[in-house]
């Protein structure tokens, strides 16, 4: 098919055929096939609604169909069945006969083509729009758009036009219909609307451009207000330009519209429900946000220029470049009051994305906002960024999901063109830098910056829309960049014709300025007059800044009253979070209670059973049941609790069950929200998509703004988190140190050697190990599930927050030893960092040999010991491995002062805790007065993979491990880097 196929059935012989059956359609519907009264009902309903479905999207079907079926024969012969009806005076009788019959047929064609002439417009419009400031992007002339396409010629243009108040017109010209589509759609505004598949956000968008031309008329007082806050963006940029001459500030010029923009997406925002708005953006123009648009006092923005510090000094932490900083204001728009949060984010460009979502929708479900009109998410994005960054679709893979939708985030493209020195033709497939947002499907307004009073119309087109319709919508605004990428970068060495056309292009003020003068709206002394106040404002902010020092650092408000600022790791205290045995009773009786009408899986009910047995009995609690008492026991201290991940209700090893599925109507049923109904909080667990990047990100934004809350996040194997690296070096280890935001998120990541090969058997924890610093989260391998338990309950019962990072095991889940008493989730129990021996073996100064080790290996080490009859071996588990329990640790191996030392682990040397512990073991053995200095290591030699992929070979690995850790000669197994015979992953 040619490009032009799709409408070349309405030229030539087809055009008489369908004018036939128009006719016939309009004299009588049940005539003509009923495809055909749905396909000019179409006509009628919404202009034409034919053009895209051809190109293959969903909801095609019907229209392929009808073009399928006209071939010329069957053309004829409908046209000459038609007439022959006609002359009998049955069915489909023609027009009254004072009307010409090629009369009528010529009307009816025209008006079939004129609205596939608009209809065009409407999908390809855009491409003619003018949209570069610059005006360096040629526009070519679109065939679509060129009603000869259709059939028309220059004759045509003047002959009237039955529309039957398409665009509103009962008839009109050609070439008046031309005016209004153009101006409507080819103007400084391009949309892009017909993808959408909701055909009532279709039609809302059609009204709401087509009845005012895609166009606003502002009031005197609003063309002012725009203006003085165009000479703000503009100003401040050059009154840092002219104080801090070169210092890097990735300024806004060329695209200072976007502060006018935000400014009516709240303001129209407010008036539409609106109250809280999450804001996340990158470096670009973000000064200029945070003074102009969040209202960061100019002074303090000086201040940093200056080299002072964003917080009071007391504030412990590493502190962040100006140009991250997020900040909170509070701002009223004509008596609304709309409180304003900007994220601080990484350099990392779009991965604060999912972060605001997730805290925009933690807002929600606290402010009981169940229609998501309250709190609203904005974000902004640079052009090559939001073309290049996976994390975009992923985040608005979100945006329509039970668990993760907001509401509709309100995207805003800062398009200047350019991303560094790259040039979009070089950084994108596609036309648009937005193209992505098509895919969810988002409305995308792409705007000329340069036209001020369109981008603030398209602002509040798309406020309107995400109100109306909670979905995202995406506004981009093509602008230009004055300067380099920063301002000491030369951008001539890489575009100098673009910067060439720059240097001579009057900014976006001055253009506006000149309008207003000429319109008569200002006079030009107004104008100048306007620019004038706003510099000696600064000035006078700038004097004010030498003085100036920040009061108060903004954190643990609101929400996180009560939350403490951990001094040292000294403080760590184990709280005692052990519960009452009625209580455990009382959880653990509901996770096996299910609705009497509920069909339960009998296999699940079972398991069910053989819980409550567990608790009856006290003994041979399992790690899923030690987790849902966890859950249950916060759920009714009144802490809500978010599970989110892949499959996570089930759980991937079939383990969690925490939501059953009636096996007659696939029904839900969450027993953890049933233990005391109405009197607990809220049990939420969602099977996320597959996206760790996104989805963690969210749990983490979420986590943010609850800290009252637990929230967790759980990959489906341990190393699939690799895919949310960044949220985890980026924001989750080191958001405390760099702006001050804790979280208490839960990251649960299955980890465990058991043969499933290279990519199912290491969580990678080595990479926790090495970003841990400065208490900054907690990194656990627990063994036992009481311990578990408590470690889950000590995020919320501790008076400080930090993310906990779990290695969860997976053949543990059903191991025979893995299990605990009820006696240690009991009143005044706490969770272990370090679990002594257990057993009865010779007395300690008679231990010949103590094992390290952490995680699952300890039950392989267990049985084979036990197997072996082996009594003068001592096993020591490390639960938790950051913060280093050093003096745990000290107490244990002081008990055991002739005993040799070993660290037992199942992951390679270069992998697993090894070259984390090593060191930290022996600075305790230095300080005791015991025989050993340092431990031996045992485990699998440095690798490339983490894991063999062959069952034979793991199993041997791991006896050897077994074998060598319980009785081998540690002379032998000291070189675990050594470089591995090709047999060999082991280190003897
Ligand atoms: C993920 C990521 N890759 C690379 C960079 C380095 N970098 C910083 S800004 C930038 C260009 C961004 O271009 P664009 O998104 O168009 O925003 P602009 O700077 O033009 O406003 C690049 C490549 C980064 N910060 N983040």
């Amino acid at each position: 098919m040619t490009k032009f196929d799709e409408t070349s059935f309405l030229t030539g012989g087809n055009a008489v055929f369908i004018a036939e059956l128009y006719a016939r359609y309009v004299e009588d519907p049940s005539s003509v096939d009923p495809s055909w009264v749905a396909f000019f009902q179409d006509l009628k309903d919404e202009g034409v609604a034919i053009a895209h479905d051809f190109k293959g999207t969903p909801g095609a079907q019907r229209d392929v169909k009808i073009v399928g079926a006209i071939d010329p024969e069957e053309a004829a012969a409908a046209a000459k069945k038609a007439k022959e009806a006609a002359a009998k005076g049955g069915k489909g009788a023609p027009a009254p006969a004072a009307v010409d019959p090629a009369a009528q047929r010529q009307a009816v064609l025209d008006s079939v083509r004129a609205l596939m002439l608009i209809r065009a417009y409407r999908v390809r419009g855009h491409l003619e729009a003018d949209l570069d400031p610059l005006g360096l992007t040629a526009r070519e002339l679109h065939p679509e758009l060129d009603y000869r396409t259709y059939g028309f010629t220059d004759a045509d243009l003047d002959r009237p036009i039955f529309l039957d108040n398409v665009l509103g017109l009962e008839t009109a010209s050609l070439r008046q219909i031309l005016q209004v589509v153009r101006a409507t759609y080819c103007g400084k505004i391009g949309v892009e609307f017909m993808h959408c598949q909701d055909p009532d956000q279709k039609a809302w968008i059609q009204k709401r451009i087509e009845s005012v031309r895609n166009h606003t008329d502002f009031t005197p007082k609003g063309k002012r207000a725009i203006l003085e806050r165009l000479t703000e963006a503009e100003g401040f940029e050059r009154f840092l330009q002219l104080k801090y001459t070169g210092t890097k500030r990735f300024g806004l010029e060329g695209g200072e519209s976007v502060v006018p923009a935000l400014e009516q997406i709240l303001k129209r925002g407010g008036q539409l429900g609106v109250s809280d708005v999450v804001l996340g953006m990158a470096h670009r123009g973000r000064l200029n946000i945070l003074a102009n648009f969040m209202k960061k006092p100019y002074r303090s923005i000086f201040s940093e220029f200056q080299g002072n510090p964003s917080n009071p000094t007391d504030v412990q932490g590493s502190g962040d470049v100006k140009y991250h900083l997020g900040t909170s204001a509070e701002r009223d728009f004509d008596g609304n009051i709309i409180h304003l949060s900007l994220m601080p984010n990484p350099s990392h460009l779009e991965v604060v994305d999912p972060v605001v979502v997730g805290k925009v929708r933690a807002k929600q479900t606290q402010l009981n906002d169940a229609e998501r009109k309250q709190v609203m998410g904005i974000l902004l994005h640079g052009d090559a960024a939001f073309a290049g960054q996976g994390v975009v679709p992923e985040t608005m893979l979100l945006s329509q999901l039970q668990g993760y939708c907001t509401g509709g985030t309100i995207h805003v493209i800062i398009n200047n063109q350019i991303g560094f020195t790259t040039s979009p033709q070089y950084s994108r497939s596609g036309p648009y830098s937005s193209d992505i947002a098509k895919g969810i499907p988002a409305p995308v307004f792409h705007v000329n910056a340069d036209d001020p009073e369109s981008v603030i119309h398209v602002a509040r087109i798309a406020a309107e829309f995400r109100q109306e319709f909670a979905a995202d919508v995406v506004i981009d605004m093509i602008c230009y960049r004055r300067h380099g990428h920063n301002e000491a970068d030369e951008p001539a060495f890489t575009q100098p014709l673009m910067y060439r056309k720059i240097a001579s292009h009057p900014t976006t003020r001055t253009l506006y300025g000149r309008q207003l003068v000429a319109e008569g709206t200002l006079t030009e002394d107004e104008v100048n007059g306007i620019v004038t106040a706003f510099q000696e404002h600064l000035e006078q902010e700038f004097e004010a800044a030498k003085s100036f020092k920040p009061n108060k650092a903004d954190w643990l408000e609101g929400k996180w009253q009560g939350i403490v600022q951990l001094a040292d790791e000294e403080e760590y205290r184990e709280e005692k979070t052990g519960v009452s045995a009625e209580l455990l009773k009382e959880v653990g009786h509901k996770l096996a209670e299910v609705p009497a009408d509920f069909n339960i899986n009998r296999k699940i009910a079972r398991q069910l059973q053989a819980k409550k047995e567990a608790i009856d009995s006290g003994a041979g609690i399992d790690w899923a049941t030690a987790e849902a008492l966890a859950f249950g026991t916060l759920l009714v201290e009144n802490h809500p609790i978010r599970l989110s991940g892949q499959d996570c209700g089930r759980g991937t090893f079939s383990q969690r069950h925490c939501r059953l599925t009636d096996q007659e109507n696939e029904n839900r049923f969450e027993p953890l929200n049933h233990i005391r109904p109405g009197n607990q909080a809220y049990f939420e667990v969602l099977d996320s998509p597959l996206s760790e990047e996104a989805v963690l990100g969210f749990e983490y934004g979420y986590s943010l703004t609850t800290p009252n809350g637990l929230t967790l996040w759980e990959a489906q194997f341990g190393d699939f988190a690799n895919g949310a690296q960044v949220i985890i070096d980026q924001f989750i280890n080191s958001s405390e140190s760099k702006w001050l935001r804790m979280s208490g998120l839960v990251m649960l990541l299955p980890h465990g050697y058991e043969g499933q090969g290279p990519e199912h058997s290491s969580a990678r924890w080595e990479r926790y190990l090495q970003l841990s610093a400065e208490d900054n989260w907690s990194v656990v391998n627990i063994t036992t599930p009481a311990n578990y338990f408590h470690a889950l309950r000590r995020q919320i019962h501790r008076n400080f927050r930090k993310p906990l990072v779990v290695m969860e095991p997976k053949s543990l889940l059903r191991h025979k030893l893995c299990v605990s008493k009820v006696e240690d989730f009991a009143t005044g129990t706490r969770f272990y960092r370090v679990l002594a021996e257990t057993e009865r073996l010779v007395p300690d100064a008679k231990v010949r040999r103590v094992i390290l080790c952490s995680g699952k290996v300890y039950y392989d080490l267990f049985e084979e010991r036990q197997k072996r009859g082996i009594d003068d071996v001592a096993i020591v588990r490390i639960e938790q491995l950051y913060p280093w329990p050093k003096d745990a640790i000290k107490h244990q191996l002081a008990r055991y002062p002739e005993a040799e030392l070993v660290w037992v682990q199942e992951e390679p040397a270069n992998m697993g805790p090894w070259t984390f512990v090593d060191r930290r073991i022996e600075f305790i053995c230095e300080e005791l007065d015991i025989k050993a200095k340092r431990a031996v290591y045992c485990g699998r030699r440095a690798a490339a993979s983490p894991a063999t992929g062959l069952y034979k070979t793991h199993n041997a690995e791991q006896a050897w491990i077994c074998d060598t850790a319980l009785s081998g000669d540690l002379a032998n197994v000291a070189q675990p880097f050594r470089r591995a015979s090709k047999l060999s992953r082991l280190t003897a």
